[in-house]
């Protein structure tokens, strides 16, 4: 005779957080109150053709006005952190000069906000809005923006250390540059392979240089971070021209970070493979590198799908429009992968969510289990995680969302896995709290535990952020399907 035992709960070790994480432009709005002069993403977001709809930051989800009511729904959600970021152009309209009050008195009440509320705050300094006027003057590809990222650091720790203890320096890195500068979907829409290559080593660069700011800055127990969107790159066989494909993108998608800020500086493979791009020995200075591994005290992992790459058949002539055509982050005719053109992009196997992105946990837990045996002693977070699905409100308005339910429920399961197997995973921050503007996609995608009625600005929590709700209480992962 056999018994089905319920499955054990999946507990996490105690102190794990459990968050919710946004980004200042896509749900502030107040574009231009305070003093605030416009970023990279307004002037992108307010160029035709660029974002779906025509649809802009200008107003989001408002929550420069809303914030109080946004805490409060931290608080009714059971969040224990929250994860947000600084605008840097509210902070320092130009980039440069002194600090805006009226910028910094914002995010100070934010701040107190959320302590009062017992949530801990987590704070970004760059999650892609620029000051429009540093990218006048040559924007990431040029060094001069990395000192100018050192001496925001510096402004921001100074109004802001007293409250803030847990810092991150940069959001997704290869956004930023790959996405910014070469495939031009995101702001501020360059498509320049040797300029994307240079604006990574000058995000790692102004990585550095904020790290020495904040250390010397904030008080002793502040802890500083990366996030990194870590592509979980696999070959579609085993063939030595899809490895070498894989190994590829592993060098641009991530090492190019990784190996820097880790330590190891950039990879020789990675320097070979866009030697007739970028002079490295020209880009990297004496000095650079051991600024860009100045030690940091954990790493953010953001996580949504894994990559699946092959070779072009041998002697298939694929330009590399084709190659772009098949990444699924945005339609362009330029590449994101600098000197690696020609790698095939296929959708993985199974289910997708409303982004087309195939949902598959086994990805992250491999991530981490890569991650976390490559750098035993670095604890890590996962900083993000999420789906956007076809959310829509019931005549009772309600939002059910069981495939988000299911989505949560399979890579919380992923995280525990591999937290169990040694894995340090200090904490998981759902993308994202609120729906929000969804960058080259607008309002179209919906990833928000809470549902945003834009016409109203009213915030409906989803099926879906009264399940999390009941893990953050809980510190476990409740059933996908509830019971009743
Ligand atoms: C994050 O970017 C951002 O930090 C956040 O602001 C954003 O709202 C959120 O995710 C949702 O998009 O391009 O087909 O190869 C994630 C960007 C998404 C880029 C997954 C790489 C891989 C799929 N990444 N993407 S594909």
């Amino acid at each position: 005779m056999t018994t089905v035992l319920p499955a054990a709960p999946l507990v996490f070790p105690a102190g794990f957080r459990w968050g919710a994480a946004t980004a200042a432009y896509q749900i502030e709005g107040a574009v231009a109150v305070g003093g605030r002069a416009p970023s990279i993403w307004d002037t992108f977001s307010h160029t035709p053709g660029k974002v779906h709809a025509g649809d802009s930051g200008d107003v989001a989800t408002d929550h420069y006005h809303r914030y109080r009511e946004d805490v409060a729904l931290m608080s009714e959600l059971g969040l224990q952190a929250y994860r947000f970021s600084l605008s840097w152009p509210r902070i320092q309209p130009t980039g440069r000069g002194p600090a805006l009050e009226a910028g910094l008195d914002f995010y100070r009440r934010l701040v107190d906000e959320l302590l009062t509320a017992g949530i801990e705050p987590v704070a970004t300094l760059y999650h892609w809005d620029l000051p429009q006027e540093l990218e006048d003057l040559g924007g990431w590809p040029a060094r001069e923006t990395a000192e100018r990222f050192g001496a925001y650091a510096q402004l921001a720790a100074d109004a802001l250390g007293d409250r803030v203890k847990l810092w991150t320096t940069l959001n997704e890195p290869w956004c930023s540059a790959f996405l910014g500068y070469g495939s031009g979907v995101h702001a501020p829409g360059r498509t320049d392979p040797a300029g994307a290559l240079r604006a990574a080593h000058h995000l790692n660069l102004a990585h550095g240089r904020a790290v020495s700011a904040l250390r010397a800055a904030l008080p002793a127990d502040a802890r500083i971070s990366v996030t990194l969107n870590l592509h979980q790159v696999r070959a579609r066989s085993t063939d030595p021209a899809d490895l070498d494909a894989a190994r590829r993108i592993d060098a641009v998608g991530n090492r190019v970070f990784t190996g820097p800020l880790l330590g190891g500086g950039y990879p020789e493979d990675l320097r070979a493979d866009t030697a007739h791009l970028v002079d490295w020995q020209a880009l990297v200075r004496p000095g650079d590198e051991a600024a860009i591994a100045a030690p940091i005290d954990l790493l953010g992992i953001n996580y949504y799908t894994p990559t699946l790459v092959s070779a072009p058949p041998e002697g298939a002539h694929h330009s590399p429009r084709d190659a772009a055509r098949d990444d699924a982050h945005g339609a362009s005719d330029h590449s994101p992968w600098p000197g690696s053109e020609h790698v095939l992009f296929h959708r993985p196997p199974g289910e997708v969510t409303a982004m087309n992105w195939a949902i598959d946990p086994s990805g992250l837990y491999d991530l981490i289990t890569e991650v976390a045996r490559a750098n035993p002693g670095l604890p890590l977070m996962i900083t993000e995680n999420g789906a956007a699905f076809e959310d829509t409100l019931t005549p009772d308005g309600e939002v059910l969302d069981p495939e988000r339910i299911a989505y949560l429920h399979a890579h919380l399961t992923a995280v525990h896995r591999a937290i169990a197997e040694g894995a340090d995973v200090r904490g998981y921050f759902l993308w994202s709290l609120l729906d929000n503007f969804e960058w080259s996609y607008g309002y179209a995608k919906r990833f928000g535990a809470v549902y945003v009625d834009y016409p109203t600005q009213r915030r409906i929590p989803k099926a879906s952020a009264h399940w999390y709700a009941t893990a953050a209480r809980s510190n476990a992962i409740p059933p996908a399907h509830q019971p009743g």
